[in-house]
Formats: C-alpha cells, structure tokens, sequence
C-alpha cells in the first residue's frame, strides 16, 4: 500500500485524492495463497479531501509496508467526473427513497398485528399526505368496521376510509341568495390565499350565471395594487365597487348597497399572528354585519399552519372554510386535521386561477374521494368534481 501510495503521489502529484483501495489476493492453481497486491484509484481532478494534504499523517497510517504491485492507477477527466458525479447522485436519490419507503415499512410493521392489506392501505394514506397518527386511527378504525371484514381489495378498502372521512367532515353548501334579501357574505384569511380571486368567481357566477344582483366591497387598502385587482373584475362583471377605509364608512356603505341580493366583502390578509390587524378585521366585520364569514385557506399551507390559522380566525367569527388552490397540492391529507378539528364547514374549493370556472361547492363525499386519491373506474371519481350546484 506505502508503495502504491507513492506510485500515486508521483504520477499524479501531492494533491491527488485516492477514491478507492482494496486488497487483491491472487491465488496459484486457484488454491494456493499468492502474492498480496493492492489496488488503488486515485484522482488529481476529483474534489475530496486529499490524504495527501498531510504527509505526516498519510504514512503513519500505513504501519506495515508489503510487497505491493500497484494493478491500476486511474485517471479522471472533467468529463468523466460529471458523469461519476451524476451517477452519484442518482444512486443517492434511490437510496434516500429506498431509506424513507424503509421507514415507512418499518413504521406500519410495527403496527401490532395488521395484515398485509392494512399495511398496504397504511402507507397508501401516507402517500395522500394523512399524517402517520391519523392514518393509523384510519387503519383501526377500518378494522374495527363489520363492514370491512374481508376485504381486501385496495380500492375497496380506500373506499371504506373515505366513508369515514366523508363523516367526519362537514359541508355547508353554496351561498344562499334570495332575491331582495341581501346577504353580506366576507371572505377573510391569511395574504395571497387566494381571497380576491375567489371572490370575482362567485361574483361572475351568481351575477351572470344566476343573474342576482351582486355588489362588492373591499377594506383591503393597504395595497394599491388590491383596489385595482378587485375594480378590474368589478368592471369586467358590471359590479358596483365599494372602498371602505375604516369601520364606520363601512355601516354606510354596506346600507347603501342594501337593495342588491349579494354583497361580496373583500378583506386584506391577515397574519394570524398578527394581534393588532386581526382585532381591526374583527371590527370591520362587526359593522358590515356579515351573514357568513368564509375563511380562505391555502390546501398547499402545512396541516398545524392551517389548524393555528382556523383557530384564530374562529376567534373573530369565521363561519366555514373556503379551500383554495388544490390544483398545486400534491396530496390533501394536511387539510383532513383542519377540517375535522376546527368544526367550521366547508363552503368552496377553488382549484385554478381561471375566473369565473375554477371553483365548485363542496360536498363531502366528493371531498372525501379528492383527499384519496380515488380515482378509479369503481369509484368514476378520477377529476376535481362537486355534486352540488354553484347556487342555492
Ligand atoms: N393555482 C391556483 N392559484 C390560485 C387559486 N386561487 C388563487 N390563485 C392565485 O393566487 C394568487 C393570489 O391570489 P389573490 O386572490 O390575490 O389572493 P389574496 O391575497 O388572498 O386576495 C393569484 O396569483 C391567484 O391567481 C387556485 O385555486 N389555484
Ligand atoms: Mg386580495
């Protein structure tokens, strides 16, 4: 090795790295112990840590020099090392999804006595996002139900969870207009959810689809750029547009707007940790009077994130929960947590930017089946789709 090493060092100079040695034992007739050889690869081009660097400590490490017939010296070019260094990180991204599906396979076997098809349908509410705890409690709860006894059958054991998730959610419907009633209906949440642009898709649809008579109203005046979004879509719908500024302009205008069927209130986002602005929003929405309050979450914020958001806005009178942007999450289960723990309904679910088309009521059961993933010929679920009417 001490000779090789040399070899090394001479050939390719003090910097070189040596990315590999090992140990070969020929044997004679295949039997008999040979000569002991070493091979080593090494790299002048290669960025590790040369043991060269320090000399001393280089030649301590080889205590006992042997008879040694370097058997290969490599050296890599640039363009070799591109390619050794793709190949590395290739194989590291397969050990690291290796190690986690491991992880997981170890986390659902330690799950007392589930059969195979419990495990499979453990790490399959896993891959939809559903947090390890509640896909457990999922898992149980499957097992414990008469109705599943003997089933196997991925989808159909999926479809046994969506049934449970299906009760523990609750919907409220769309927005119930009734001509010459007007009804003031918020929408409040956190910055860049997703508010202004789900207003404009309720206000086009029940002004020219439903043909209601519809006003809107912002107290977002903290952005120029907020006025401008929502006037933009008041004069593309017709809509006649408020500004408030403070919550007393708001009590008048909101009587002045009091012959429409519909008055869409526009809010500035509000960080739920932010004290001060959210007791301000609370204030504005106790002089409009709000029928409903709908909370605009984001379905690609994280399950706690959402679960903290809905608490606060609760707080000030949120009445059900607005659900955007699930065209960019890759799996709904972090919304499962919030829906079941804030009790506040749903209401919409926007899943686009396209004004007035991305947006459907919910309805639980199609819910359900959205966070699962089902979409098989069975379940004929394969698309964003809501089975209630936009209106009511
Ligand atoms: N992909 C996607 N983008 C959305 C959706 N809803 C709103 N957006 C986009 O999110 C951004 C912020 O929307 P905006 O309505 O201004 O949010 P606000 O600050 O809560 O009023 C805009 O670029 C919207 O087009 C949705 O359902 N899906
Ligand atoms: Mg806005």
């Amino acid at each position: 090795m001490h000779e090789a090493l040399v070899l090394v060092r001479e050939e390719l100079g003090p910097d070189a790295a040596v990315l590999h040695t090992r140990e070969v034992r020929n044997r004679w007739l295949g039997v008999l112990p040979g000569r002991r050889q070493v091979e080593v690869t090494a790299s002048c081009g290669v960025n590790v840590p040369s043991r060269f660097a320090k000399r001393a400590s280089a030649e301590q490490v080889v205590e006992r020099p042997v008879e040694a017939t370097p058997v290969s010296r490599t050296q890599t070019r640039p363009a070799d090392e591109a390619k050794v260094s793709r190949q590395v990180q290739s194989q590291l991204s397969s050990l690291q999804a290796m190690v986690q599906d491991l992880c997981r396979r170890s986390k659902a076997e330690s799950n007392g006595d589930w059969p195979e098809e419990l495990f499979r349908l453990f790490t399959d509410l896993l891959d939809v996002e559903i947090s390890e705890d509640l896909a457990r409690e999922l898992v149980e709860r499957v097992r414990s139900d008469p109705r599943a006894v003997g089933l196997t059958d991925p989808v159909m054991l999926k479809s046994r969870v969506a049934g449970l998730i299906e009760n523990d959610i609750r919907a409220s419907g769309p927005i119930r207009v009734t001509p010459g009633r007007c009804r003031l209906v918020a929408l409040v949440g956190p910055t860049g959810v997703g508010k202004t642009t789900s207003i404009a898709k309720l206000a086009a649809n029940f002004r020219l689809k439903e043909k209601r008579r519809v006003g809107l109203i912002t107290v977002d005046t903290y952005r120029i750029a907020a006025i401008e979004q929502l006037r933009t879509y008041a004069d593309i719908i017709d809509l006649p547009m408020h500004v408030v500024s403070t919550p007393r302009e708001m009590r008048e205008t909101v009587e002045r707007m009091s012959h429409l069927d519909l008055i869409l209130l526009d809010t500035a986002g509000r960080s739920p940790k932010d004290e001060v602005r959210i007791q301000e929003l609370r204030a504005f929405l106790g002089e409009a009077a709000a029928d409903e309050v709908h909370l605009v979450l984001s379905s690609v914020a994280a399950s706690r994130t959402l679960e903290q958001t809905a608490e606060r806005f609760t707080a000030i009178g949120a009445t059900s929960l607005l659900l955007t942007k699930l065209d960019e999450a890759s799996g709904l289960g972090n919304v499962l947590p919030v829906l079941r723990s804030s009790g506040l309904p749903l209401s919409y679910l926007t899943d686009g930017q396209n004004v007035p088309d991305d947006i459907a009521v919910a309805d639980a059961h199609s819910v359900a089946r959205l966070i699962l993933q089902l979409d098989t010929a069975r379940e004929q679920r394969t698309t964003f789709s809501c089975q209630q009417p936009m209106y009511g």
